[in-house]
């Protein structure tokens, strides 16, 4: 597999040392290709160099409708499917979420810094509340980037990895910094993000983002049988109506896809005999279907190996946390102290 991170100018902020990365992904289904090359497979490589904090952002899932009973399995997948990418527990700090609550205080505080006209502009939010009656669109859903926001600032983070997708988020989060230290005092760095080469991998549709819940995906995770079921139904160049037809690689998403998974000698073959119509759409599916297969088969396997020892997941989690609590509450009474509220230490010795 290939496509490595791509480093925005500018050197890490030396007060932290390495220098912090945070990232979050939503347990809104299973996570995916996309997610993988377009942010995971960065997390991954980020940890020696960073001090990486990494959520499973559940206050973020459930700003549109989901399932509560289904969700705890979705959470510990969201783990599973974390550590068998690649995440080391000893590396870097996983955790949930809504397990720090001072995510959530610190967003009220942005919140109150916070441009309507920006969050009423964000393409997420318009395409997510889509053609929907005003009543009917949760504000949860308008507010989602300045808990985004939060979620990095608490950590004073300087980098975040992401997709294409989330640039619009972290310009929010770069403006609720600037604000807060211009109105309450240097207080946090303004986060960059870092973007792989694959920005924005589409699904299996071979038009819209590849996604968890839009059905286009195809899973890290999945088993063998179901990446040839899925392969089979992606569209590849409309033009090429029979397997006579020459076809045109640079328009089809499935010789897109090749270039993460395949060699370049088997990618300029591939090019040749498409073009030539030596090749069908078909067969070209299932070879690239046999070698994703190959290439996820070790992270099939350690997801095997920690699903034998649930245990372990939440130990791992529980760690994440209280790493995750110690520099966020940290940051927090920094914060109250900038905006004249009483600091922790002086409520509790009170209480
Ligand atoms: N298709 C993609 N190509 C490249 N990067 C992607 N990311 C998501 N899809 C692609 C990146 O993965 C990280 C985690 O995403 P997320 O779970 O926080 O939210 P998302 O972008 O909304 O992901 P999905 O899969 O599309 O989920 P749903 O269906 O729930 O909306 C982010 O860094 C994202 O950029």
């Amino acid at each position: 597999m290939s496509g490595g991170p791509t480093e925005p100018a500018g050197a890490p902020d030396p007060s932290h040392g390495r220098g912090r990365v945070m990232s979050g992904i939503q347990p809104t289904g299973e996570i995916h290709i996309g997610n993988y090359f377009g942010a995971i497979r960065n997390w991954v490589e980020l940890q020696d160099r960073y001090e990486c904090f990494y959520a499973i952002v559940d206050y973020h899932a459930i700003a549109t409708p989901y399932d509560p009973v289904g969700f705890p399995e979705l959470l510990e997948d969201a783990a599973v499917s974390l550590l068998a990418a690649g995440l080391d527990p000893e590396r870097c700090h996983l955790f949930l979420q809504s397990e720090v609550p001072e995510h959530t205080e610190l967003a009220w505080i942005l919140t109150t810094l916070a441009p309507l006209g920006q969050l009423q502009r964000m393409t997420q939010f318009k395409e997510k509340a889509g053609e929907g009656e005003e009543v009917a669109i949760r504000a949860g859903l308008l507010m989602y980037p300045v808990l985004q926001a939060a979620d990095i600032l608490v950590y004073k983070a300087d980098r975040v990895p992401v997709g294409e997708d989330q640039v619009q988020h972290l310009e929010l989060a770069r403006t609720l910094a600037r604000r807060f230290n211009t109105t309450f005092g240097a207080t946090f760095p303004e986060p960059q993000p870092l973007l792989t080469r694959a920005r924005r991998i589409l699904g299996l549709d071979g038009q819209s983002k590849m996604s968890k819940t839009k059905g286009n995906h195809i899973g890290l995770l999945d088993p063998p049988e179901t990446i040839r079921e899925k392969m089979a139904t992606a569209f590849t160049d409309p033009q090429r109506k029979r397997r006579s037809d020459p076809g045109r690689p640079e328009v089809c998403n499935v010789f897109t896809l090749h270039h993460y998974f395949s060699d370049p000698d088997t990618i300029a073959r591939v090019d040749r005999e498409c073009r030539s119509a030596r090749i069908g759409c078909y067969e070209d599916k299932m070879l690239l279907a046999d070698i994703m297969i190959e290439s996820l088969r070790p992270m099939r396997e350690r997801a095997a190996e920690l699903r034998r020892d649930p245990g372990r997941i939440r130990e791992i989690l529980d760690r994440g946390r209280a790493a995750a609590r110690r520099v966020a509450s940290e940051t927090m009474d920094e914060v109250r102290a900038a905006l004249g509220l009483w600091p922790t230490s002086i409520r509790t010795s009170r209480a």
